[in-house]
């Protein structure tokens, strides 16, 4: 299986239409932070697709719906920070997640009273609390969201954001939740049509992607508190699969999840350590959620890490 070069990967495939409106966005967004002395974090989300064909009719794709990532995004607003949400197309995202087509249908939670549409009292006072954090987000300018579709768009993003947001140096904090693919076609060996039935079975040949977390810790941010996630199925392998990640890749923290307990169960792995945060029955119960708990253990990582610094 050959693997391209970090750098090959950004010469041999073509950026996305976009990429030069989204640096001059972020660029604006960073500036005005900037003037307001806060601290920024870029949190990827959502999963990436691998498309079959350049006018893509299919493509690969993954379980992620972008819970982690966008409940992420609203308790890091509530810890004063300013978000960058790099967020896979059509998934979840801040505030909005609360009414999502597939769950909670806002529909559901609309009546209709003469000729006005109104809340119905049952949903009233939640859906005030949403509307007013929401709210004061967006007239406090905290968040950008940029969204993408294909892995390939994902890693030009990531790396356009990432060496913008390194300007503020050790104030950024990357928390790369997304659900990135390991495996990709590259663009010498993708057909233009769309693949047709006729010749039978399919068989897929893919080459896996460049490890873009080690440039990313090593050149693209290198004074951020960077966190990255591993996701197994395995138990037996979680732990050793997340410490090698932070051995090989040298960031600061990794954040270790199964994919059938994410919600409930993560640990924190660090250099030194390790620990487990865990929500109870009775917490989950409540509504609560765990990204509560793993960004107010992030936030005194970072106000360590910036004092750390100083020093
Ligand atoms: C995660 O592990 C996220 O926590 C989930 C969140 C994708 C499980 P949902 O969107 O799920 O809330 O449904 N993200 C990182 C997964 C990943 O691709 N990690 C790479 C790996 O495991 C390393 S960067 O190799």
């Amino acid at each position: 299986m050959e693997i391209q070069g970090e750098d090959d990967y950004f010469v041999k495939n073509t950026p996305p239409k976009n990429i030069e409106e989204v640096e001059k966005k972020t660029k604006e967004f960073l500036n005005f932070q900037i003037e307001k002395d806060r601290r920024v974090v870029l949190v990827t989300s959502g999963g990436t697709t691998v498309p079959l064909e350049n006018q893509t009719v299919r493509f690969v794709d993954n379980f992620s719906a972008g819970t982690r990532g966008s409940a992420s995004v609203e308790y890091f607003i509530e810890q004063g920070y300013a978000v960058i949400f790099l967020y896979r197309q059509h998934s979840l995202r801040p505030y909005s997640r609360h009414y999502s087509h597939s769950k909670n249908c806002f529909l559901d939670m609309l009546d209709i009273d003469n000729d006005n549409i109104i809340v119905n009292n049952k949903y009233n006072s939640f859906m005030k609390i949403i509307l007013e954090k929401y709210k004061k987000a967006k007239a406090e300018n905290l968040l950008l969201e940029i969204d993408f579709f294909t892995v390939k768009d994902y890693f030009f993003y990531l790396n356009k954001i990432t060496k913008i947001l390194s300007t503020i140096e050790e104030k950024a904090m990357y928390y790369l939740a997304a659900a990135v693919s390991d495996f990709f076609i590259p663009p010498e060996r993708m057909v233009e049509h769309k693949i047709q039935s006729r010749a039978g079975g399919l068989n897929l040949s893919l080459d896996q992607v460049p490890k873009f977390l080690k440039p990313l810790v090593s050149e693209w941010a290198p004074k951020g508190l960077i966190v990255s996630f591993k996701l197994e199925t395995d138990p037996d392998l979680l732990i050793s699969k997340a410490r090698q990640a932070l051995d090989r890749y040298g960031h600061q923290i990794v954040i270790g999840n199964m994919l059938l307990t994410r919600k409930r169960v993560v640990h924190f792995i660090t250099k030194d350590a390790e620990r487990k945060i865990e929500m109870s029955d009775e917490e989950l119960k409540n509504g609560m959620e765990i990204e509560t708990k793993i960004i107010s253990e992030l936030k005194i990582k970072h106000d360590n890490w910036i004092e750390q610094s100083k020093n």
